[in-house]
């Protein structure tokens, strides 16, 4: 689990991010990236995936990605 400060640009220099592949085949769960595009339910597989990624990127709280619109803490209830 990892903290994510809030907010703000205080990240400093530290860009030792465990990078080893990020070839990661399509459909597998996409890691939350702080500093990633902006992701939409298309572009998750399922829904479970989705969940992952809305609740690593802040969830209903925040939602930054809005994932869940209707902000019922189910992120793209519409995937399978
Ligand atoms: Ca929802």
């Amino acid at each position: 689990m990892e903290d994510q400060p809030a907010g703000g640009q205080g990240a400093g220099g530290n860009s030792t991010a465990p990078d080893g592949g990020d070839q990661a085949p399509a459909g597998l769960t996409l890691r939350y990236d702080p500093h990633g595009p902006n992701r939409d339910c298309g572009d998750f597989a399922t829904q479970a995936g989705a969940q992952a990624f809305f609740e690593a990127a802040g969830g209903p709280a925040r939602d930054p990605h809005r994932l869940d619109h209707d902000h019922d803490g189910v992120a793209c209830e519409s995937l399978p």
